[in-house]
């Protein structure tokens, strides 16, 4: 069985991640996951954090020479700013009053987590439910990828829309990898330089924007995931992984919310054969009926909320005076969507190889990418 775990601070002395389950035999591509980490600090409308850290990834066990040995993977991103937090972070003993953070931020983990773990210091939750976390997140996804993608099942993105700029195309799979801008992972590059107007205004205005991500899944066969109990259910899972990512606040699986503005004809996908196998005339069901992959190409779609640290800050209440107040904001991202890409993408690759592991098993990578070659 295929799960991970993650921990980790954001201003702490770093973020790690345990990968179980891995099969022994897979190689893996260390540049290809430095590369993944690159792509997430990096889009127009990051934050000042990004010019502090340099996110590599550092392995600290389960690989030999580059290998998988079939035990579980220990990895580690470190935190370059944890130097200057040490002495409001550091396990070992500190004094974190200077960080206090009271002024929570509508929004924000902030408030209801104070109120679920007590104190008055929203510093001790929003430490951990900052998208800092997902950093390790894309290291472990870049590693599921390469598993899946060993026997043939591939993942890329794109983002769709930043606020009301919004990309109504349709682009196959593979113009995807080859066409999307490193700016804001778009595909229109007239579309994507009002989405950098768009974000300017927002920084003027001290604002913050959000953002739709379209999501694919290539060479899946049909039947991974289930119908028979609703834990199984593959739109279920996957659904479940993209709205962990932090900022998440809708997802759409094919057609998703617009299959009820239509009629049942001009919803579900006429089947064909070649007289072999079986395809759909079209790809509204976004490659999962039933709970199950169809053997078409999976289609997700999801909403990022704005950022909740807005530098005009919103109006709130201090949880230590029970004042009215400004929301606090010392720095943060204007607009995070290219990295939110980056992102879901890894999220998307770790819950897949969950399911993948599931129906094949395989103690190495021979026997899983034989398994796999079996399913028809
Ligand atoms: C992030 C690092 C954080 C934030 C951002 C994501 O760094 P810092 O808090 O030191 O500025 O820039 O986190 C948030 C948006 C948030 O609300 O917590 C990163 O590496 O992605």
């Amino acid at each position: 069985m295929i799960a991970l775990t993650t921990a980790g601070e954001s201003h702490g002395k770093g973020l790690f991640a345990i990968l179980e389950g891995l099969p022994a035999g897979l190689k893996l591509d260390l540049a290809a996951i430095d590369a993944r980490l690159a792509a997430r600090q990096s889009g127009y409308g990051r934050g000042a954090r990004q010019k502090i850290e340099s996110d590599r990834v550092e392995i600290l066990s389960g690989v030999r020479n580059g290998v998988t040995l079939g035990s579980p993977v220990a990895i580690a991103v470190w935190n370059r700013d944890y130097e200057a937090w040490r002495a409001y972070m550091a396990p070992e003993g500190c004094d974190g009053s200077a960080k206090k953070l009271t002024a929570v931020r509508p929004g924000h983990a902030d408030l209801a987590g104070l109120e679920k773990f007590g104190g008055t210091d929203a510093r001790n939750v929003l430490e951990r439910a900052s998208a800092r976390e997902t950093a390790v997140r894309v290291a472990a996804g870049e590693i599921f990828r390469q598993y899946l993608a060993a026997f043939g099942v591939h993942i890329t993105g794109y983002v769709r829309g930043v606020g009301e700029c919004v990309d109504g195309a349709e682009y196959g799979f593979d113009e995807i990898g080859a066409g999307r801008s490193p700016v804001l992972q778009m595909m229109d590059k007239e579309l994507e330089k009002r989405a950098c107007a768009l974000i300017d205004g927002a920084k003027a205005a001290g604002d913050t924007l959000g953002g739709v991500i379209e999501l694919r899944v290539k060479g899946l066969k049909a039947g991974f995931g289930s119908c028979m109990t609703y834990r199984e259910k593959l739109d279920a899972r996957l659904a479940a992984a993209l709205m962990s990512v932090q900022a998440i606040k809708g997802v759409e699986v094919g057609l998703g919310f617009e299959t009820a503005r239509r009629l049942g004809s001009d919803v579900h996908d006429e089947i064909c054969t070649d007289g072999v196998g079986f395809s759909r005339k079209t790809n509204r069901a976004g490659g999962i009926e039933g709970g199950m992959s169809n053997g078409e190409e999976l289609v997700l779609r999801a909403a990022m909320k704005p950022i909740p640290t807005l530098m005009k800050g919103l109006s709130t209440v201090d949880a230590e005076t029970m004042q009215g107040a400004r929301a606090a904001a010392e720095r943060s991202d204007v607009c995070a969507i290219s990295a939110c890409e980056v992102v879901l993408e890894a999220a998307l690759c770790c819950e897949l190889a969950a399911v993948c592991c599931e129906r094949l098993g395989g103690d190495n990578m021979e026997e899983v990418i034989r398994r796999y070659g079996e399913l028809k």
